[in-house]
Parts: structure tokens; sequence; C-alpha cells
């Protein structure tokens, strides 16, 4: 009797769990985005003031439900040396976001590079993606045409699997 309401409290209640890798160069806002989603997603979350995040140098997590799924986000540090890391989470991994600083143009091939690293990688194959083009806040940055237009040698890469570019501001919301 017990293991049988336990299976049926487990299957009304227990969430399916998808872990989401965010990367991107450093400084593209990576935190400020897992940030302003775990205080968007979480009724009581009181995290750290979105200004006073510094770049991420090493790893932080978070944990978003959403409906009968419970996201877990690890985002990584972007910088060059630690790019190298990636690869040791994509065997875990269900899906990627990869934040682009749209403000950043002299960076922009850097993170194309590191984007297609990342997106030829075996261990990914077939993991849908989603491009966040980031700080579109502000006036001056790049849109989502130049961006794609920036990324454009990476179109075949990118192969058959789901991958959508959104513009967004991970600072304002
Ligand atoms: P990272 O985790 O990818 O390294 P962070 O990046 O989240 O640490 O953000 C790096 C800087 O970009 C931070 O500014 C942060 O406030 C800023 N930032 C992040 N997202 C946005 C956005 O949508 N719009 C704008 N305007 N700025 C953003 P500082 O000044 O602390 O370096």
């Amino acid at each position: 009797m017990y293991t049988l309401l336990s299976g049926l409290y487990k299957y009304m209640f227990q969430k399916d769990e998808y872990c989401i890798l965010i990367l991107g160069l450093d400084n593209a806002g990576k935190t400020t985005f897992l940030e302003q989603s775990k205080t968007r997603f979480h009724k009581n979350y009181k995290g750290m003031s979105l200004s006073k995040i510094t770049t991420t140098v090493g790893l932080n997590i978070g944990t978003v439900d959403v409906g009968k799924a419970r996201l877990m986000f690890w985002d990584l540090g972007g910088q060059e040396e630690l790019q190298s890391l990636w690869d040791k989470y994509y065997a875990e991994c269900h899906g990627v976001i990869y934040v682009i600083d749209s403000t950043d143009e002299e960076r922009l091939s850097e993170s194309k590079r590191a984007f297609e690293k990342m997106v030829t990688s075996e261990a990914l194959d077939g993991v849908p993606i989603l491009v966040l083009a980031n700080k579109q806040d502000v006036e001056t940055c790049l849109s989502i045409p130049d961006i794609k237009t920036a990324f454009s040698d990476c179109t075949s890469k990118i192969g058959r699997r789901d991958c959508l570019t959104q513009a967004c501001s991970a600072l304002t919301g």
C-alpha cells in the first residue's frame, strides 16, 4: 500500500528535471540572466541586487520550477581559460542558453568562435539552443539581424536541432 501511495505521490508531484547550461563570453550577462530568472520564477526569492553582479569565475547554479519541469541552470564562467571546462558539462545537459553581449561589437567574433566550438561538440549533438542577444536596453546595441549576420558561418553547424535567437535585457527583465 505504501509503495502504491508513494508511487502515486511521485507521479503527481515529482518534477521532471532538466539541466540547462548558460554559456557565453565573460561579461555577456549570464549571471544577471540567471538571477533575473530566479527572481521572476521564485515568489520569495530575494537575490543579490542585479547591478552588483560581477563576472562569473567558476560556476553559479540556480533551480527554477516551471509547471511540471524543474530547470537546473548551470552558469559557467566565460573567460577564455574557463571555456575549456564547458565540455565537461555537455554530457549532462538537456539545453543550452548562449548569451551574447549585443553592445560589444569588438568581441562578437570571439563570441562566434566560442559558439561555433560549442555547437560542433559531439556531446551536444541535437541539444536545443536558445541564443540570447542580451543588453537590448542599450540604445546603441547590435540588432538581431546584425548578430545573425556575424554568426552566419555557424548556421550549417547548428544542424536540425531547435535553435531560437531572442532579443533580451537580463538587467531590466
Ligand atoms: P557574466 O556572468 O556573463 O560574466 P554578468 O555577466 O551577469 O556578470 O554581467 C556583466 C555586466 O553586464 C554587469 O555590469 C551587468 O550589470 C551588465 N549587464 C548584464 N545584463 C545586462 C543587460 O541586459 N543590460 C545592460 N545594460 N547591462 C547588463 P557591471 O557594470 O557590473 O560589469
